[in-house]
């Protein structure tokens, strides 16, 4: 067999044989998106592999998380979607004969230590940050696990919804080694995959409200302007309102009414001067899962991620793997209320940033949210930031926030453009905070770290440089 990722196959075989051996298994995973698909996937495939199994989560894997996980009396533990990053704390439980390790990871890992059941795409030549997440590297390690008479194709539409919850899909589509993935759900009848307008919302979101928030790419007079949204819709062509007056949603739309949309939005767009390069990015792939209720944020991939994402933040891993392994009802409706509250604490989150703005040093710019802005949500914001007046272009924002046990929780947000340009900010994050006495990593455009209280200083001072190093190299 030949798998979703060939470069992968015979390595996860290997691995798939070291859990089979295991009387049982601990799963450990990571709370967001990504991690929650990646314990759906792996939890299911465990059960129909009939290896019994515990899940736990943590927000880091921190040298204290995975003390308490050797602490178990489970001889095999399962890592998903972190993992690598702290192979040299793993290794040492490893050969004091604590647990069997299994990594199904795709972030940096650490150097200079290795271990043999270490699923990786960053190991075999691929590109953990664009090309598998860590959804994608256990939906690898269930189709080795498959019996039999069993398929696990139908992960593949919980894998989909983690690389587009670490956002690989940016560049318009998904690609790569993720590029298989998804044809093994369409193949599997999981997923549809399409060419459509590019913009969060067409499950949920009534047509004025899917325009107006649609701040990736930015059209005068229609983002973030409900007035402005509503007379764009009322001026066209195409009935926007039901038979009672409500307005309808994308998803509500024939394929003819969603094409003179798109197409009067895009002409719209070029009138106001928006650059050729960001309109190309309105229109791009789509993924559906077909299994999923329409009109539901569970259909669309992005609104799913988002959904879980909401869960995760808010310490509700239990609601958000209980919507991936197919609870609806009690676990969706809570899971909904969670999204409510998430979109409520981002929004108020960006606002603050606005009103406070951004210190901007030579290579980077940041702000300090202290304790009003939550800790698991401030990268989100610092995103949200970057591309917006708040902030400069061309440079990374770093955020700040303090964290519940008293340290400070530090998350950088960059752009691609930045990142072919030299930037990596998992090397900023780790290098910057291990000198302050803290630890960090992550991707090359987004990444984090933990340092001391009253480090904050010390720590823009050494990240300011690190940055100003890469992309001084890659200038010469
Ligand atoms: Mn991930």
């Amino acid at each position: 067999m030949d798998g979703p990722v060939p470069e992968l196959t015979e390595h996860a075989a290997a691995c798939a044989a070291r859990l089979r051996d295991a009387d049982r298994v601990l799963l450990a995973s990571h709370i967001d998106a990504d991690g929650l698909t990646s314990a759906g996937i792996a939890s299911t495939a465990l059960e129909r592999a009939d290896i019994p199994f515990e899940t736990v989560f943590c927000r880091q894997l921190d040298e204290a998380a995975v003390a308490d996980i050797a602490a178990t009396d489970y001889d095999t533990v399962l890592f998903t979607d972190f993992g690598s990053g702290q192979l040299d704390i793993i290794t040492k439980y490893e050969a004091a004969g604590d647990f069997h390790p299994v990594i199904a990871d795709h972030h940096q890992p650490a150097e200079g230590v290795e271990t043999d059941h270490h699923l990786n795409p960053l190991r075999f030549g691929l590109n953990g940050a664009s090309e598998l997440s860590g959804a994608g590297a256990s939906y690898v390690l269930a189709r080795a696990l498959e019996p039999e008479d069993r398929d696990n194709r139908d992960l593949a539409a919980l894998a989909v919804v983690g690389a587009v919850g670490d956002m690989q899909d940016t560049n318009g589509e998904l690609r790569g080694a993720n590029a298989g993935i998804v044809d093994e759900g369409v193949a599997a009848g999981v997923v549809e995959e399409g060419t459509d307008l590019r913009i969060y919302g067409r499950q949920t979101r009534a047509l004025p409200k899917l325009l107006q928030y649609a701040t990736d790419v930015r059209i005068p007079g229609i983002s973030n302007n409900e007035a402005g949204a509503i007379e764009f819709l009322t001026e066209l062509d195409v009935p926007c309102r039901d038979d009672d007056g409500e307005w309808k949603r994308w998803v509500d739309l024939t394929g003819d009414e969603r094409q003179a949309l798109a197409s009067a939005l895009i002409r719209r767009a070029i009138a106001s001067g928006v650059p050729a390069s960001r309109i190309d990015d309105l229109v791009g792939t789509t993924y559906v899962l077909s299994r999923e209720q329409e009109g539901t944020e569970l259909r669309d991939v992005s609104e799913f991620s988002t959904l879980l994402n909401a869960t995760a933040r808010y310490d509700r891993a239990d609601v958000g793997l209980a919507v991936c392994l197919g609870e609806r009802d009690a676990a969706l409706d809570r899971a909904r209320r969670l999204l409510r509250n998430h979109r409520k604490n981002l929004s108020n989150g960006l606002q603050w940033v606005k009103e406070h703005g951004v210190r901007v040093e030579d290579n980077l710019q940041w702000f300090d949210a202290g304790d009003e802005i939550r800790e698991t949500i401030v990268g989100i914001v610092a995103g949200m930031a970057v591309g917006t007046d708040a902030t400069r272009n061309g440079i990374p924002v770093l955020a700040f926030a303090e964290k519940e046990d008293g340290e400070v929780k530090v998350s950088s947000r960059g752009s691609y453009v930045m990142v072919r340009d030299g930037l990596d900010l998992s090397a900023v994050m780790r290098e910057a905070s291990r000198a302050v006495g803290g630890d960090g990593g992550g991707h090359d455009v987004a990444a984090g770290a933990t340092i001391p209280k009253g480090k904050v200083e010390a720590f823009i001072a050494e990240a300011d440089r690190i940055v100003g190093e890469q992309l001084a190299e890659d200038a010469d």
